[in-house]
């Protein structure tokens, strides 16, 4: 990474339903590390990108609080971290028009999310959720952020940021844009559906069931465990025994991701147990480290005002940082910035 460029960390949550376990563990926990004297960090509540799929107006609005509470009561500091939601600073979608003329249809093609959001109906989904990675390319180098801490899920969206600076940057013959690193770390990068192994926790997977929501209450954390697939076996003594049994090896992940511990760890510590064990085990730890956020997060949910008092705050520190580089992006474009 050039030296040009300050460490600076973008990230992003959609507030398109409820908060999952895998938000938690994959991204809001990372997010909450990287807070501290190495980086800027700006975190961002991505409404734009909610609406790519229909949302109810009432409902986006109360998940955009949801998502702003389960920040700060995670661990996010509003004033050590930029903290604001996309649609209030007009950066966003500017720079992500300019975006859609640098990315290719055959990169948007590639797009894994979106063959798999769009399943069979890709014809009538929104043209703004094919756009959606070029948006979100937007959203990382509005800041010129040179590192963004994501799930495994949004590896390839990161990669395509990449494309998009490089080729912008070789296309006008500047060295502008940064070639974003993606942070993908710890034991729970990719949190499993409770009831199937081989596909992803999601806010709007069908079943209730199938995810821990970061607002459920201690017995419905306790029940979801309880209930989730395993097979007839014990935990074996090493990881390389849950290579084939991707729901056993999802709970022991879970287990690690919460208790900061590696996956090797804590199948030393449970060699040998049934799921009669382990399930209330982490049951437990996932009340003991859930409940006192979501207590938390319906506390200031109550308080939508000094939410949004919170966020205004945010969005006029994102603007100074995204206003500027815009206007540079203006300049080299060649955009006549007639207003100055
Ligand atoms: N299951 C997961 N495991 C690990 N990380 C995850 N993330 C999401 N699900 C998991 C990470 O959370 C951040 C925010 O994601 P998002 O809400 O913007 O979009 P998404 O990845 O599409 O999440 P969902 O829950 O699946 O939302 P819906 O159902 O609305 O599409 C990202 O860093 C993501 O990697």
């Amino acid at each position: 990474m050039a030296a040009k460029f300050t460490p600076r960390v973008f990230s992003g949550i959609q507030p398109s339903g409820g908060l999952t376990l895998g938000n938690y563990l994959g991204a809001i926990k990372r997010w909450v590390a990287m807070q501290g004297p190495d980086f800027e960090t700006i975190y961002c509540v991505v409404d734009l990108h909610a609406i790519t799929v229909r949302q109810d107006p009432d409902k986006l609005r109360r998940s955009t609080h949801e998502v702003a509470a389960a920040l700060i009561a995670s661990g996010i500091d509003p004033e050590a971290s930029v903290l604001f939601n996309q649609s209030q600073v007009s950066a966003h979608a500017e720079l992500g028009w300019i975006f859609n003329c640098i990315a290719r249809i055959g990169w948007m093609n590639r797009m894994t999310q979106f063959k798999d959001k769009a399943g069979k109906n890709a014809e009538k989904v929104s043209l703004g959720l094919y756009a959606y990675p070029a948006l979100m390319a937007a959203d990382i180098l509005a800041y010129h952020a040179t590192h963004v801490p994501v799930g495994e899920d949004q590896k390839q969206h990161v990669e395509l940021t990449r494309d998009i600076a490089q080729k912008f940057n070789h296309d006008y013959g500047v060295d502008f844009f940064p070639i974003t690193e993606p942070v993908i770390e710890g034991p729970a990068t990719r949190v499993m559906n409770l009831r199937d192994g081989t596909r992803k926790m999601s806010k709007s997977g069908e079943s209730d069931m199938e995810r821990i929501n970061m607002l459920d209450d201690a017995d419905t954390i306790a029940r979801k465990f309880k209930k989730a697939r395993t097979d007839p076996d014990p935990l074996p003594g090493e990881l390389e025994g849950l290579k084939d049994r991707p729901e056993a090896r999802n709970l022991v992940d879970i287990y690690a991701g919460l208790s900061d511990r590696s996956p090797e760890a804590v199948i030393a510590e449970y060699a040998g147990a049934g799921w009669g064990r382990f399930k209330p085990a982490l049951a437990e730890l996932a009340v003991e480290k859930l409940v006192p956020i979501s207590d938390e997060m319906r506390r200031m949910m109550a308080e939508p005002d000094a939410l949004d008092a919170l966020l205004a705050r945010g969005a006029g520190k994102a603007e100074a940082i995204s206003r500027p580089i815009l206007e540079q992006v203006h300049d080299i474009v060649g955009f006549v910035r007639s207003r100055g």
